[in-house]
């Protein structure tokens, strides 16, 4: 722990399965390791979060449905919360992820409290925030709204920030703090995974996501279903979400041999340890943590080359990236890394100490708090 002045912070994000609640969930253990006090606020907590961990508390926002309502609200109980936790727990900032509808949350919570106990505001933008909903006139003006009132912004890429500045035309600071990731021990041994999923000598590419449209589930099928030979590999999807309308498609390919599922997969060490490679064809991705992930067990990526991606895997060093969306193009860099083992173990090495130079919890944690207390002068 540091001799500077700990903090409370509030953190609120979306607490399904889903990059921007990991990033959040793991942000807020480090803090807590750090010896700062966490609060989490959301609708439920979130699931990657440790239960009795030191410094960490949940507190939940209640909404309840009245007939009058069309459309239950969740943005006024979350701020009326986010309000009596700040003003409670005299916090010093509330960080939220996503910035619909947390930020505006947040802005309206702050505007509520005396002067003397509002918090500091720091709205980390992570993808669909800005590149679907900023689009959107329904959301647009009240994104622009709550960032140009946060006290800080940041974005998870480069991307990101360019496409923030473009999409809701914000002019304001954007600082870029990447993702990491701090993998857990496996729980158990690469063999006992392989044994479970049926694999003899195939390589295990890996796929994980939570099945969005933006990830192109359908592109990631077509593509599979080109690779030869197909006894040379399995997929094995981690499904963060409901697989049964991909089940189709799996079957229309005639790939119900060479494709395995798990949904909601919390250990998901043990699988990133016991694939060879993995593979993403996202229409777009401001970071995609899944690639990061997998870098971390020295497992290369082969992605579509879109959004934020080209950050975080260099072509032919860490990973390959594939211009276009072309299935057969995919599918002949998936051969390519399935063939060439020694290809395949060089960028996974690269990928691995990559991660650990680039996208350590230690450094992006560091910039996190450095910015908490440029905010909030502590
Ligand atoms: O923006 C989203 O679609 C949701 C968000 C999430 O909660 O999973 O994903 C975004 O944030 C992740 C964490 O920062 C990034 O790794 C993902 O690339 C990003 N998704 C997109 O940009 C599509």
């Amino acid at each position: 722990m540091s001799s500077e002045p700990t903090l409370k912070i509030g953190i609120t994000c979306y607490p399904s399965v889903g990059g921007s609640g990991i990033i959040a969930s793991a942000l807020g253990v480090e803090l807590a390791q750090r010896g700062h006090e966490v609060h989490f606020i959301s609708y439920e907590r979130p699931f990657r979060l440790p239960v009795d961990a030191p410094r960490i508390h949940f507190h939940p926002v209640t909404i309840n449905s009245y007939g009058l309502f069309k459309y239950p609200d969740y943005t006024l109980p979350l701020s009326v919360k986010m309000a009596e936790v700040s003003r409670d727990h005299q916090l010093d900032i509330l960080h939220v992820h996503y910035a619909v509808p947390h930020a505006t949350a947040a802005i309206l919570a702050r505007a509520m409290l005396p002067a003397a106990q509002q918090p500091r505001v720091v709205t980390t933008l992570h993808g669909t925030d800005t590149t679907l909903l900023g689009n959107d006139p329904g959301y647009g003006p009240a994104i622009h709204h709550a960032l140009t009132h946060s006290d800080a912004v940041t974005a998870v890429s480069e991307f990101l920030k360019h496409e923030t500045q473009r999409v809701l035309n914000f002019n304001g600071p954007i600082e870029v703090i990447h993702n990491f990731f701090e993998p857990a021990t496996p729980r158990r041994s690469r063999d006992e995974v392989r044994r479970e999923l049926g694999l003899r000598d195939e390589v295990l590419v890996l796929h994980s996501s939570n099945l969005r449209p933006v990830k192109r589930i359908g592109l990631l099928l077509e593509t599979v279903a080109r690779i030869r030979p197909r006894a040379a590999f399995k997929l094995v999807i981690l499904a963060g979400g409901d697989f049964a309308p991909f089940a189709a498609d799996v079957r229309r390919l005639g790939l119900e041999d060479c494709v395995i599922v798990r949904e909601n997969v919390s250990e998901v060490e043990d699988y990133l340890q016991a694939a060879d490679l993995a593979l993403y064809t996202s229409e777009t991705e401001s970071f995609c943590l899944g690639i990061l992930e997998a870098m971390c067990f020295a497992c290369p990526s082969i992605s579509t080359s879109v959004g934020g991606i080209p950050e975080v895997i260099q072509d032919n060093q860490t990973g390959l990236l594939v211009p276009g969306d072309n299935p057969d193009d995919l599918a002949r860099a998936v051969e390519k890394l399935i063939h060439d083992k020694s290809l395949r173990l060089t960028l996974g090495q690269a990928a691995q100490a990559r991660a650990r130079q680039n996208f350590s919890a230690a450094g992006m944690v560091s910039q996190y708090e450095a910015l908490y207390r440029r905010v909030c002068g502590r």
